[in-house]
């Protein structure tokens, strides 16, 4: 979780705490975001730069890590540790973790001029997406919302649902849109006896139920998928290549969300992609409102010949009125570039990174 074995030292790491607003509200089953925090480390050595981008949120609602507190791993243990070129011995704090090792390992292909797609194993260089819809109190703002993605050619709409707003979401655009690929996130909203409530959900056709129950319930998941004719996909219960092998033995899924932050870095991420590979389990890269970084290393990511369903990696306006790095955007065919220069192939543009920045804090070798 620490990074690769003779990766090359930093002399110098930054964190920096940066505030995006988003253009418009996003409603989950555990909230309203109105504003995007995420910590941008950057990583450098003789004057050259590695990025990475923490995808933790300002309180812990999607999960146990925020900002708060990956700030202080980060600072305290986990960089101390990359700079002395020592593992940090940390255990969790994935998405803390992953932040830093995305930016050595930007750091390391940029000096050697390779792209992290062609590290990873890519073999594609555009990749199919798809939008995530937040829940919205009028239904017909849903169906503008939906409307816009789907004339934009955008391959997959997910719809948020939670407890009592579920078949009564889905039924309206399944109505409007027939053909298109949808499905629908709980973020871990129901409880195992809600089966019924899901049941409901299968004559909509869905590609896939994301996460309906806790994370820790991997038998729950396959007692419910059991009872669905829609496939179970499961995010926030995947942090590691181990719990993906189980969950897919246990029949706890049949699709896999993959985030490189959730699962402690780009290198574990790629060993989750190549067992459901070799499980013939299909993968798609999840999304947590990236900006322009934490969206470049997704999409080298999402260039891996297992990720066969679009990922939540949407252009950047439909987040932000401005991105840090130059804008991403989605041709009309549905599908996004995946960036072909060193590293990650983008940077953040000074002066916007300067007027989202909140906090910064340099971190050098003992
Ligand atoms: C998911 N992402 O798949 C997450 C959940 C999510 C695109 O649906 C700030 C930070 C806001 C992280 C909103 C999408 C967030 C966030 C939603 C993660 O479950
Ligand atoms: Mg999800």
């Amino acid at each position: 979780m620490t990074g690769g074995p003779q990766r090359a030292r930093p002399d110098l790491v930054e964190l920096i705490l940066v505030r995006l607003p988003l253009r418009r509200p996003f409603t989950t089953s555990f909230g309203t975001e109105t504003v995007k925090e995420a910590i941008l480390v950057r990583a450098s050595r003789d004057g050259a730069e590695g990025w990475g981008e923490c995808v933790a949120s300002a309180a812990p609602r999607y999960g146990s890590e925020w900002n708060g507190g990956a700030w202080i791993v980060l600072r305290d243990l986990l960089v101390p540790a990359a700079l002395a070129g020592r593992p940090a011995g940390v255990k969790g704090h994935r998405m803390a973790a992953a932040a830093l090792e995305a930016a050595l390992i930007d750091l390391d292909l940029r000096a050697r001029g390779e792209s992290l797609a062609s590290f990873l194993g890519g073999e594609r260089d555009r990749v199919p997406v798809g939008v995530s819809l937040g829940l919205e109190e009028r239904p017909e703002d849903l169906l503008d919302e939906a409307a816009r993605f789907v004339a934009e050619g955008y391959r997959r709409i997910k719809l948020k649902i939670e407890p009592g707003r579920d078949a009564e979401v889905v039924r309206p655009v399944r109505e409007a849109f027939p053909d298109v690929p949808l499905s629908v996130d709980a973020n871990a909203s129901y409880q195992p006896d809600d089966a019924a409530a899901l049941a409901a959900l299968d004559p909509f056709d869905l590609e896939y139920l994301e996460q309906p129950l806790a994370a820790d319930r991997l038998l729950g998941h396959a007692d419910l998928q059991a009872k669905l004719a829609t496939p179970i996909c499961l995010d926030e219960t995947i942090t590691s290549a181990a719990v993906a092998e189980e969950a897919i033995r246990l029949g706890a899924c049949k699709i896999i969300n993959v985030k490189l932050g959730r699962v402690g870095g780009p290198l574990e991420a790629r060993r989750i992609h190549d067992m459901a590979l070799g499980a013939g389990v299909p993968v798609w890269c999840g999304g947590m409102l990236e900006t322009g970084i934490g969206r470049a290393t997704n999409l080298a990511l999402a260039s891996l010949p297992g990720f066969t369903l679009p990922g939540d990696i949407s252009g950047s306006e439909r987040y932000f009125a401005r991105d840090l790095t130059e804008p991403f955007v989605v041709a009309p065919d549905g599908t996004m570039a995946v960036p072909g220069g060193p590293g990650i192939g983008v940077s953040p543009i000074p002066e916007l990174l300067d007027a989202a920045v909140v906090t910064r804090e340099s971190v050098t070798a003992a």
